[in-house]
């Protein structure tokens, strides 16, 4: 064992951070990128680079041969996926550990278990987990649907098993839609994925999205490291995180903690996870498990002190996790935005030439980018660009210091989602930490009313 060199499957601000990681452990590293991003910052900072084929991501960041090509001429003993891309592709894990190379990501058996939304639910009910009352699994029979629908009570929301991120759901309010939706459901899904099974959930009217960041050594032990409230969402991304949530206490987050904690101590996870509920009426329910580290990670690392980059590589290398339970303290208030290269009204996107950059600065404010001032941010790839991550000992106080760093980051030439987070941190009801996941689609509504 003992990774010397690692190959990081992925571009932008992770690409970045897991390099920073590396090093700051002693391990060099290896870029590998498609020729729109030959100028990329994890690029130039790398040890080695190594271009893996065009702009597209399917020839490129998808190219699992190129890859492992890539790891082979570079003797890099280890992969990290990143977020997105391969990172939760559990054949490509298999190919590069039946290479030899160390797999810094999950078991592959269980990135296939929770891939399968239907299996991820059966299995978090074998755990112990909360879910939203529905179908014991998979629903074919239009007969069995209407029996399930009437026991959990409408509206029902219809789900694709091989669905996730929100595609491919329905809404049914009524048993005289429910035909004609399973049937829509399952055409969408079968053209999206390639596979029709789908299932049905009691459907949840006002929900907060809280996730509960786990980790595990593959052994038996797994430890907990608090919550995120993501619930500041549009068209299922992510606009603005925070940690610890606004409605969460300290008994709650402890008790929760602890049933994902053993949870994953019970299946053998290893690694970092992500366990999404929603939550209404103070209860929690399972929706999905992510088996990957989180754009949204730093939130954690503000408030908990531990590196969650480190935490993987080393638990990849076969090494204990660093901290017990007992250890974790939850401190203070961490909240990140997400700047992206769109226009912060009508969210198109905003590619092209970045001609001046300044990031903020100054105590407790955090900036992860490959942003430099000449840089051509590339139109084929995810528009963000950039996390404004600031943490204060009170919600107040770090409300307060990010608006100062807003105020501060300069990026000139594209437009950004800066003064859209401007605006959002004027709100009374996000101030006030009082919203769910149809507070901002509702909100961005009404301006445009
Ligand atoms: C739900 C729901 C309401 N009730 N399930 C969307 C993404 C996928 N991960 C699950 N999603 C939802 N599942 C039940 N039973 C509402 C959503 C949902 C949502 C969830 C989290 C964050 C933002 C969302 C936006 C719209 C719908």
């Amino acid at each position: 064992m003992a990774i010397t060199r690692l190959l990081i499957a992925n571009r932008g601000e992770i690409a970045l951070r897991i390099h920073r990681a590396a090093h700051e452990m002693g391990i060099e590293t290896v870029a590998v990128h498609s020729t729109a991003d030959t100028e990329a910052m994890h690029v130039r900072l790398a040890d080695h680079a190594i271009c893996i084929g065009p702009p597209p991501a399917t020839d490129s960041y998808l190219n699992t041969a190129a890859i492992i090509a890539a790891a082979e001429i570079s003797g890099a003993d280890a992969i990290h996926p990143g977020y997105g891309f391969l990172s939760e592709n559990a054949q490509f894990a298999e190919i590069v550990e039946a290479h030899g190379i160390c797999w810094i990501g999950p078991k592959p058996e269980h990135i296939r278990t929770m891939g399968d939304k239907v299996e991820a639910k059966r299995t978090a009910g074998k755990l112990g987990l909360p879910l939203v009352p529905g179908s014991d699994g998979a629903v074919s029979d239009i007969l069995e649907a209407e029996k399930i629908a009437e026991e959990i009570g409408y509206p029902v929301i219809i789900k694709a098993a091989s669905g996730g991120g929100g595609r491919g759901m329905k809404v049914c309010t009524g048993p005289e839609q429910l035909d004609a939706l399973m049937r829509q459901a399952g055409n969408e899904a079968k053209a999206a994925f390639g596979d029709d099974t789908i299932y049905i959930e009691k459907y949840l009217g006002n929900p907060r999205h809280i996730e509960f960041q786990v980790f595990g050594d593959g052994r038996g032990e797994a430890i907990h490291l608090g919550e995120r409230d993501c619930s500041l969402q549009r068209r299922h991304q992510k606009v603005l995180e925070e940690a610890p949530s606004p409605v969460i206490t300290p008994a709650e987050r402890d008790r929760m903690g602890g049933i994902v904690a053993r949870a994953m101590a019970d299946m053998g996870y290893r690694g970092a996870g992500t366990i999404e509920f929603l939550w209404e009426n103070g209860e929690f329910y399972f929706i999905e498990m992510n088996t990957r580290l989180q754009v949204e990670h730093p939130v954690t690392e503000a408030i908990t002190g531990v590196d969650l980059v480190r935490e993987q590589i080393r638990i990849a290398d076969g090494k204990p996790l660093s901290v017990k339970q007992d250890e974790i303290e939850f401190k203070g208030h961490a909240i990140e935005c997400r700047i992206n290269a769109e226009d912060p009204w009508t969210f198109a996107p905003s590619p092209g030439l970045v001609t001046a950059y300044h990031a903020a600065g100054g105590m407790h404010v955090r900036v992860d980018s490959g942003l430099y001032a000449g840089y051509r941010i590339p139109p084929y790839y995810d528009s963000m660009i950039a996390k404004l991550i600031v943490y204060g000992r009170t919600r107040e106080g770090c409300i307060m210091r990010l608006r100062r760093a807003l105020e501060e980051m300069v990026v000139e030439g594209v437009k950004t989602s800066i003064p859209l987070h401007q605006q959002l941190l004027r709100e009374p009801d996000v101030l006030n930490g009082d919203y769910s996941i149809k507070w901002l689609e509702d909100w961005l509504a009404r301006r445009e009313a």
